[in-house]
């Protein structure tokens, strides 16, 4: 076959650029945005802006959600950076902990900003208390190996490397010592912002938010100490998907905060190890993504993908007070492994835009404000010292209800006439009390009777809850609402789940 003439393919391409422009001069006005879509920064070959000036500069760390000030300086500088590696055991979520490593303390590590041309002197420490070598690659360095090779740094001591910012964006950084799977899993990422040299234009409030996933030896809130299990992590089965490293590091009274009329800007990063994040915001709409954390900026967006590995950048302006909700819209992630973090807005009340009432009860469960959980981390606390009461049980129970069965069964226990049954004063409870664990660990279905009234229609297993949380919800139930009363002790229900759903009773 042979190629059109050049001649030809040349006037093609010129009609066809022509026709273009001509196009959107006369439909698009020129903006700002317009100007930076089309314009390339130069990458790299642009980023060099000659040697640093003035006095060395200590950067300003941050501590999530916080994000240090804007460097607001119109020269390259040397910036020098001390970042401390620190080994430690911290909760994870309720009544559980987990022994994270971490860069400056906690997961994510300590917020990064420099300006674009600055020189970075990199001093990364390995605290004399802790057990493993440690190194960090940052994506936003130009050399192999982004940093790790000249960082590797034994417990007790500390290391010294130097780059330039030549990218502008915003970068994560990890640990990159093997198992590298390892050391990331246990919460050693963390984000760099390298600005242009311009800055970002003004926000009034900045946040710094970043996911991983994690694997723990016990089950989704199994309370005590966990510690990570290889075998989930090479499956890709995370225990726990998190924000900030811990579930509820980001709801109730330290949910992030913003006003009405106020613009935010969110730094959201994912450090994985295995997971691609569907970052949302129930409620709202990102006006703009600095989508893969690069230069240009997508406008009017829901969900963005975030990458293990990779961050985005999003702004949005609040109209409407209220709880807005930050989750992985992988949904399961989000209510059953912990990828939840609260925004709350204050303000006046939009009625023209939004009629509706709070959020909170659809979406949060227990985790809705004003619920108080320190029941459950007593109980957790009384078990594990041996000695948990039943009225300490009963306590725990009552939160965990709200959290799991009164979506149905209804926060009094009176059901829903013709659709739930009720649990309280319950008939098929009273005979036979002891079925209530079965129930709960593998649902129910068909014919039942309660209290004169028939139901046929289904209940799902709720297997997700853990054993502790079985045996405190049932003791609840048994002895509320004029039930007959008894006590479900944490190896009941273990028996009960190895026995499986065997011994589940017959409806009818
Ligand atoms: C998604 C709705 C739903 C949720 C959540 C739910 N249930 Fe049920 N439950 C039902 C339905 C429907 C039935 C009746 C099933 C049938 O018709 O066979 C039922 C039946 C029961 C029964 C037996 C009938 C009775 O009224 O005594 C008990 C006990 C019970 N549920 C307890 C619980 C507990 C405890 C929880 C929380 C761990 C829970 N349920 C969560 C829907 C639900
Ligand atoms: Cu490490």
């Amino acid at each position: 076959m042979k190629l059109p003439t050049r001649p030809l393919m040349l006037a093609l391409a010129i009609t066809t650029a022509l026709g273009l422009s001509a196009f959107a001069m006369t439909r698009a006005p020129s903006s700002a945005a317009g100007i930076a879509a089309s314009t390339d920064t130069g990458g790299s070959a642009q980023g060099d802006f000659g040697p640093p000036q003035g006095e060395p500069i200590h950067a300003v760390l941050t501590s999530p959600p916080n994000v240090p000030p804007p460097v607001n300086r119109n020269y390259p500088a040397k910036v020098i950076v001390t970042l401390d590696v620190v080994e430690k055991e911290m909760p994870i979520s309720e009544g559980v902990t987990y022994t994270f490593w971490t860069f400056g303390g906690t997961v994510p590590g300590s917020f990064i900003r420099v300006r674009q041309g600055d020189t970075v002197e990199f001093h990364l420490r390995n605290l004399p208390g802790n057990k493993m070598p440690h190194n960090i690659d940052l994506h936003g360095v130009t050399g192999p190996g982004g940093g790790a090779a000249s960082s590797f740094t034994a417990p007790g001591h500390e290391s010294q490397f130097t780059f330039k910012a030549l990218n502008a964006g915003l970068y994560v950084y990890h640990c990159a010592t093997a198992p590298v799977g390892m050391h990331v899993a246990n919460g050693m990422y963390g984000l760099i912002l390298v600005e242009p040299p311009e800055g970002l234009p003004k926000v009034d409030r900045e946040y710094y938010v970043m996911q991983g996933d994690f694997y723990t030896t016990g089950k989704y809130r199994e309370k005590g100490h966990q510690g990570f299990d290889m075998e989930k992590a090479i499956e890709e089965h995370p225990t726990y998907v998190l924000f900030n490293g811990m579930e509820g590091s980001l709801t109730g009274d330290k949910a992030l905060k913003a006003k009405t009329g106020e613009k935010v800007r969110l730094y959201v990063g994912n450090g994985g190890p295995n997971l691609v994040s569907s970052f949302h915001v129930i409620g709202e709409i990102f006006d703009k993504v600095w989508f893969e954390g690069g230069t240009r900026f997508q406008e009017n967006v829901q969900t963005t993908l975030i990458p293990a590995g990779g961050a985005a950048m999003m702004e949005f302006h609040m109209e409407v007070p209220g709880s807005y909700v930050l989750v992985d819209h992988s949904i399961f992630r989000a209510f059953n492994k912990g990828a939840l973090a609260i925004l709350k807005a204050e303000g006046e009340d939009r009625k023209d835009i939004y009629s509706g009432k709070e959020v909170d009860a659809v979406y949060l469960g227990d985790q809705a404000t004003g619920t108080d959980r320190t029941p459950v981390s007593t109980a957790a606390a009384s078990a594990k010292a041996g000695k948990l009461t039943r009225d300490e049980q009963i306590a725990a129970g009552k939160v965990l209800f709200a959290g799991t069965c009164s979506t149905c069964h209804q926060a009094d226990g009176k059901g829903l006439e013709g659709v739930f049954p009720p649990l309280a004063n319950s008939s098929f409870l009273k005979a036979n009390p002891s079925r209530i664990t079965d129930i709960i660990l593998h649902g129910l279905q068909g014919k039942v009777t309660v209290n004169g009234k028939e139901y046929n229609s289904v209940m799902p297993p709720m297997s997700q809850l853990t054993d502790d949380e079985v045996a405190n919800i049932a003791t609840y139930v048994l002895n509320s609402w004029g039930n007959p009363g008894g006590q479900v002790t944490k190896d009941d229900v273990a028996k009960a789940r190895a026995a499986g759903s065997a011994g589940q009773p017959n409806g009818h």
